[in-house]
């Protein structure tokens, strides 16, 4: 069951790593444009809603039927949660911990579990298997957002050619 979906989730934090390996801590800390989030603020998220976006919001559906799942503004959260202190590699090793920890209990469930469902306080109906693979879903976004910073560090640097390119 899922196991694209898995094979993504377990995938990620090994990704990421590789990812920055080349980053220094100002890079990572540096914002690509105003109001857009660093690699700082993308992995200190990513750990955060591990647990209140993921592995709590899958938990209610096991637990309860047609759980109702509380919705949070993401931006309000990276404020609160200072997003923009959280020492990047720290916060990827905890994604990390709490990744394999959530692989085990996925690997777990069973077909109907994964057919329970919850509401979702804004988009509505939403079962488990539906759930866990907007995880995946979620992880390969914010996978593409590390690499956009990383094309936008040498963007600068290719002369002549950024005629062929537009950053978005
Ligand atoms: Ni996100």
């Amino acid at each position: 069951m899922l196991n694209d979906v898995l094979a993504i989730l377990a995938s990620t934090p090994g990704k990421l790593k590789r990812e920055i390996a080349s980053m220094s801590l100002k890079e990572m800390k540096t914002r690509p444009a105003r109001g857009k989030w660093s690699v700082q603020e993308i992995l200190a998220h990513l750990d955060d809603v591990e647990e209140i976006g993921m592995r709590s919001r899958v938990a209610a559906m096991l637990d309860t039927p047609h759980a109702l799942l509380p919705s949070f503004d993401q931006e309000k959260r990276a404020e609160e949660m200072k997003y923009s202190r959280r020492d990047p590699l720290r916060s990827l090793a905890s994604l990390a911990r709490q990744r394999n920890a959530n692989l085990k209990w996925l690997r777990k469930l069973k077909p109907a579990q994964l057919k329970r469902r919850g509401i979702h306080q804004k988009v509505g109906e939403l079962s488990v298997g539906e759930l866990v693979t907007e995880w995946a879903f979620h992880d390969l976004s914010h996978l593409r957002q590390v690499l956009e910073i990383k094309r936008y560090a040498l963007y600068p640097r290719i002369g002549n050619m950024r005629a062929f390119y537009k950053l978005s």
